[in-house]
């Protein structure tokens, strides 16, 4: 792959080269291990220290996590596979036993931190069209956010990341665990397009399953292929609609939390 297939106009949002990040050969979670270098090497070894200069403070939001005892989640899919209406029915449910607070990012608008503060759950709301208009969450970003919020009375804490199933899986925030939303309106072959996400991801959420009715998606297929890119993966079917199977998903959260916080 040609590294200059990344400087097309549809990729000015990383024009200043200061967000520029890589979405193959150097990425550093593996995956893409079997792409040519010869190519683009200058610019490889830029990206490469963008990304080990991410890990860095990746691990130092981790380390803040751990002597706080918050449990982080980073939550991530395409743009309207319900993330946001999968947070607000699970803070619903979880309030107030679990202490959560949301850090959110949108590239625009603070309309998912309108939604999800309805909860009374502290949000913040990162808008990155202030840093380049980037299309996912860096470490430091949500490093910066943390000044906001006081860690020492909280359980959870959600990141909903930016609506992408490309780069966000490629950046380390210090998380915990890391969960993909798939709609059954995406098509079942997601995964297979998108298979370092799916990877990364611990848990999936298969969501709109009140959906299933009126469509001609193949839930079976879905999770097998999920499951060829992430064998065994887990796989929660949900309705954030109707909240049709969130006992499950509800039991592994509160398990996760409870496992970091002692609580
Ligand atoms: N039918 C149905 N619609 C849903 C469900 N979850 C979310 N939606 C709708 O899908 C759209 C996008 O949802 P949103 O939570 O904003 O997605 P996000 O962009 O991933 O945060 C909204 O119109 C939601 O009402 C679901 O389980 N079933
Ligand atoms: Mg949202
Ligand atoms: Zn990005």
């Amino acid at each position: 792959m040609d590294m200059n297939n990344h400087r097309t106009p549809l990729h000015r949002h990383h024009k200043d080269g200061h967000h520029r990040h890589p979405h193959s050969q150097s990425h550093p979670r593996g995956g893409f291990d079997n792409a040519p270098r010869e190519s683009g090497t200058r610019e490889i070894q830029v990206v490469r220290r963008v990304l080990d200069a991410n890990d860095v403070i990746a691990e130092q939001n981790r380390t803040l996590f751990a002597d706080k005892g918050v449990f982080v989640l980073n939550v991530m899919s395409s743009p309207g596979s319900g993330k946001t209406t999968t947070l607000e029915q699970t803070l619903g449910e979880i309030l107030p036993e679990i202490r959560c607070a949301v850090i959110v990012g949108d590239i625009c608008t603070t309309n998912d931190a309108d939604r999800l503060s309805a909860s009374g759950t502290p949000v913040i709301q990162i808008n990155t069209d202030e840093f380049g208009g980037d299309c996912h969450l860096a470490a430091h970003v949500i490093g910066n956010a943390l000044g906001g919020l006081d860690l020492e009375t909280l359980d959870l804490l959600i990141v909903e990341n930016v609506g992408n199933l490309v780069c966000p899986a490629e950046f380390d925030i210090g998380e915990d665990s890391r969960v993909v939303v798939l709609s059954v309106t995406e098509g079942e072959d997601k995964p297979l397009k998108y298979p370092l996400m799916f990877r990364e991801c611990e848990t999936a959420l298969l969501n709109k399953i009140d959906l299933l009715p009126y469509l001609d998606f193949d839930k079976d297929l879905a999770v097998r292929n999920i499951r060829q890119v992430h064998p065994e993966m887990p796989v929660f079917e949900i309705s954030a609609k109707t909240m049709e199977g969130f006992t499950p998903w509800l039991e592994w959260l509160k398990g996760k939390v409870a496992a970091k916080t002692g609580r």
